[in-house]
């Protein structure tokens, strides 16, 4: 279903989680200016951007927050996460302690919204250094565990970094059309039902007749 608001067919609020230094601001910064730099300096709080794509034929805004990894912003970003269509949870492939917290990271934020499986992505960040210590096929299982999906990333070199959006965003659209059909086909069979009941008790039948009617094609999720 098309959701036009202005110029943009869609708006999608995504979310970065994982822990310090693994490279969730630069990720973002890769996709939004495509530039990368080496000195790391900690985002302080929660940070957001917004970047338009397009998608097809489809243009869509999308919102991104940049949360900090640091343990001590963790509340104020918990404060963000309301209203999350979907989340990448970054870790570092050469630091298994960020891997490690991948878990927990999520349930922090599932805990406070509802994103549907499909809509979250594990990213397996800094993969242009060679001293990893996850695996890819450890990545994968972490993530068929989680029915997330998994990527591998490298902000410093680009690889993959649009793609992660462009199939995010994919996930997002599909999940929402879904959601949107089981919503509209639900009245039509309550009003069904209760047409036959009312038909059975021929009880103001007639005037019955005419309310179902009225309702089922006054508004199709009224
Ligand atoms: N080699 C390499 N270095 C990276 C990559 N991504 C980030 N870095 C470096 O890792 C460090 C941390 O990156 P940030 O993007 O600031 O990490 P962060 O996850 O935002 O950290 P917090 O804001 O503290 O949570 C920086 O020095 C980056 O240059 C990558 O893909 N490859
Ligand atoms: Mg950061």
């Amino acid at each position: 279903m098309d959701q036009k608001y202005g110029t943009y067919d869609y708006i999608f609020k995504v979310i970065f989680l994982g822990s310090a230094s693994v490279g969730k601001t630069a990720l973002l910064t890769r996709f939004c200016d495509d530039v990368f730099t080496d000195s790391y300096q900690s985002t302080i709080g929660i940070d957001f951007r917004i970047k338009t794509i397009k998608l097809g034929d489809k243009t869509i805004k999308i919102q991104i927050w940049d949360t900090a990894g640091q343990e001590r912003y963790q509340s104020i970003a918990t404060t963000h996460y309301k209203g999350t269509d979907g989340v990448f949870c970054v870790f570092d492939i050469c630091n298994k302690d960020t891997f490690e917290k991948v878990k927990e990271n999520i349930k922090k934020c599932t805990n406070i919204v509802a994103i549907p499986d499909s809509c979250i992505f594990l990213i397996g960040n800094k993969n242009d250094l060679s001293r990893r210590e996850i695996e890819k096929e450890t990545g994968d299982e972490l993530a068929n565990d989680l029915k997330a999906h998994y990527y591998e990333t490298s902000a410093k070199t680009g690889e993959n970094v649009g793609l992660i959006f462009e199939e995010l965003c994919k996930n997002i659209i599909k999940n929402k059309n879904m959601t949107d059909m089981s919503n509209q086909s639900c009245p039509f069979k309550t009003y069904f039902v209760v047409f036959y009941f009312c038909f059975f008790l021929k009880k103001g039948f007639f005037l019955d007749l005419y309310l179902v009617y009225y309702k089922c094609f006054q508004k199709p999720n009224g």
